[in-house]
């Protein structure tokens, strides 16, 4: 926005504020001619992102993955989906970094910097799913509003930091804590520097969990600016919003937590099932808490060719918000029959599980490969769009391929 106005101020002067000097011919320069020294920025390049991956939208910016891209194991930082809700803060130095511990609940507040953080606690290392509550939403119908996420905001990296848990104990928590806030540097589309773009968190048993980390590593390295560098909160199994970026601020708070984007309607669905297009009332809607049980077909991609004879090697992930996946199958058949994948167990608690099966077809032709996982509760994915809800989130949907067999 602010570059577009400022292009439009400027373009017929001479001095180009990006490239610092003069442009030349400037006054042979065709009419409305972006000169590339003012091109928006490569996202890609910008990011560190793979080239596939998908923007969704730029202001702000919204990149999801596709299935076949999030195949590793531990999500490398260009397969990683970004999901902003305002501006990626500018210039920040971790060295001057602090996180302050406040709130009603807290017996006094506290402010540490970073490297305290660091060097004051125990440092832990999980892997950790994170997925955007709206993740699937593309498919609903009436649709929704709100990026159009297929299948890609879902990423499962290494995450190193101290336990929140570890934090608020050495700050002191009083017992009428209900929930935790985050506060963070972004800033909102609006500029308005009084407006946070968001300031969600977790019920105190969350807080209190010994994988909820204050993060400042991904996958053994600082974490990506556009992934929270310096600091971030890391929430796994829940809707990756309670997971704050870039955060400054942890309020204690003795009634849920009511930041940007707590209140109804977002981040929330239907307390009681409803009709697709039916108008809720805030107060029927819901927080959401532990994501739904899912799965991803990540090899191969879909439109796969085998030659007749030959098996057809599938593998993904399958991840079940708080609880375990207890066993994954797939079907060839439409979901008539479905025949057991093998699945190993998660490397920690919430971080999302690895499927494969080795699929043999009957005869010459087009097949979908469905997947399916069932979690400890005995709930599994469906094969139609679940529950509609008026924000479009929670769609956990059965993940299916296309293959044909030649
Ligand atoms: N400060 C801040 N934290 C944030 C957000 C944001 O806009 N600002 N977006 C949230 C949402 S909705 C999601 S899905 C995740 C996305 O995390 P990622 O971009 O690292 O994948 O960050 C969450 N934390
Ligand atoms: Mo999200």
């Amino acid at each position: 926005m602010q570059r577009r106005q400022f292009i439009k101020n400027t373009i017929l002067g001479t001095t180009a504020y990006i490239v610092s000097t003069d442009i030349v011919f400037s006054s042979t320069m065709p009419k409305g001619y972006i000169p590339l020294g003012f091109q928006e920025p490569d996202p890609y390049k910008l990011f560190g992102k793979d080239t596939e991956m998908t923007v969704l939208n730029d202001k702000p910016w919204n990149i999801e993955a596709k299935a076949h891209l999030l195949d590793d194991k531990i999500t490398p930082n260009k397969y990683m989906f970004i999901r902003n809700n305002g501006i990626i803060p500018k210039a920040i130095d971790a060295s001057k970094w602090t996180l302050s511990i406040d709130g009603e609940s807290v017996i006094k507040s506290k402010t540490f910097t970073l490297q305290e953080l660091k060097t004051k606690f125990k440092q832990y290392t999980y892997q950790l799913t994170l997925e955007c509550g709206g993740n699937g939403r593309s498919e609903f119908n009436p649709p929704a509003k709100g990026n159009q996420w297929t299948v890609g905001a879902v990423s499962c990296a290494e995450w190193t930091g101290v336990r929140l848990k570890d934090v608020l104990e050495n700050v002191g928590i009083k017992s009428d804590a209900v929930y935790i806030g985050y506060h963070a540097a972004d800033t909102h589309l609006s500029g308005d520097p009084k407006k946070e773009p968001i300031s969600r968190g977790v019920p105190m048993h969350k807080a209190l969990q010994d994988e909820t980390l204050l993060a400042f590593k991904m996958n053994g390295e600082d974490i990506p600016l556009a992934h929270g560098y310096p600091l971030r909160l890391v929430a796994g199994g829940w809707p990756a919003s309670a997971s704050g970026k870039w955060i400054n601020r942890i309020s204690v708070r003795n009634i849920e937590h009511d930041g940007t984007k707590m209140k109804a309607p977002a981040y929330r669905v239907p307390c009681k099932p409803v009709a697709p297009g039916e108008k809720v009332k805030d107060e029927d809607m819901c927080i959401i808490e532990s994501m739904p049980v899912k799965s991803l077909i990540t090899y191969p991609k879909s439109g796969a060719m085998i030659t007749k004879g030959k098996t057809l090697h599938i593998r993904g992930h399958a991840w079940a918000g708080e609880l375990e996946v207890k066993n994954m199958a797939y079907s060839i058949d439409f979901g008539s029959t479905w025949i057991p994948c093998h699945l190993t167990k998660p490397s920690n608690r919430l971080a999302w599980q690895h499927f494969s099966a080795e699929i043999a077809f009957p005869k010459i032709g087009y097949y979908e490969v469905w997947a399916r996982a069932t979690d400890t509760n005995n709930v599994s994915q469906t094969m139609l769009v679940p529950g509609w809800n008026p924000k479009g989130y929670l769609n956990n949907a059965c993940h299916r391929i296309a293959v044909k067999v030649k």
